[in-house]
């Protein structure tokens, strides 16, 4: 099993990045952003509920990510291994994921934190607001407000796992395929030494 989170804030290119990387290493890839997608399209309790949120440029409530998470978790079965997207997002997600892990003699493998400036982030959403017309890309001072809740309440999960050894930061700006060969690079150092 290899456990791998793609971290860093809005728009740094998590969700771009995790499905080619799925794809490469045939890993489950699971985005806590798609999971409420898909609960707002079904206009579920829990996607009304997220979408709130969502509109407003705010993290969900634990408990609801939480519980989404483990059931997505558990509707998979077995695979080579997983890929976060999105997700953790607080340290008590970081927490709670930890202790899910644990309960399977698991454990994260690496965290990889994707450095963008916030210019470029901004220039990034607005343009994907335009194109896919997801509302909470659509208001620059929503994607502001998304910033500052990554600044706040998500670069603390860094050093959560920085602690543990398993934090890395890479460059998340130029091209996508620039970008995805400096992960791959990162990731087969980590499986390479797995399996030494
Ligand atoms: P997410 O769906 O996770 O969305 P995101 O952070 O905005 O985008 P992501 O980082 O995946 O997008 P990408 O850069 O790939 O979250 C949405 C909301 O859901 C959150 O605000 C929150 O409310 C809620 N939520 C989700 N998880 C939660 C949790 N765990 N706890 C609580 N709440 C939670 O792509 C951005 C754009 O950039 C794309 O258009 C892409 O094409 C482009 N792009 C990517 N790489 C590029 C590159 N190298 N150059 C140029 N453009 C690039």
């Amino acid at each position: 099993m290899i456990n791998l989170i793609l971290f860093g804030p809005p728009g740094s290119g998590k969700g771009t990045q995790a499905k080619k990387l799925a794809e490469k290493y045939d890993i489950l890839h699971i985005s806590t952003g798609d999971l409420f997608r898909k609960e707002i399209g079904e206009k579920s309790e829990l996607g009304l509920l997220a979408m709130d949120y969502m509109n407003k440029g705010e993290l969900v409530p634990n408990e609801v990510t939480i519980g989404m998470l483990k059931s997505a978790l558990k509707s998979h079965g077995s695979t080579f291994g997983v890929i976060y997207d999105g997700f953790p997002r607080t340290v008590d997600q970081a927490r709670a994921l930890d202790v899910l892990l644990e309960e399977e003699q698991d454990e994260i493998d690496l965290l990889i934190s994707l450095k963008v400036d916030d210019d470029e982030i901004i220039n990034r959403l607005l343009q994907r607001g335009i194109s896919d017309g997801r509302t909470d890309d659509q208001d620059e001072e929503i994607i502001r407000d998304r910033i500052e809740v990554y600044k706040k309440e998500t670069q603390p999960v860094y050093a959560y796992y920085d602690a543990q050894d398993s934090a890395v930061t890479i460059n998340g700006m130029g091209s996508i395929d620039d970008i995805f060969q400096r992960i791959t690079d990162i990731i087969d150092q980590v499986i390479e030494e797995s399996t030494v």
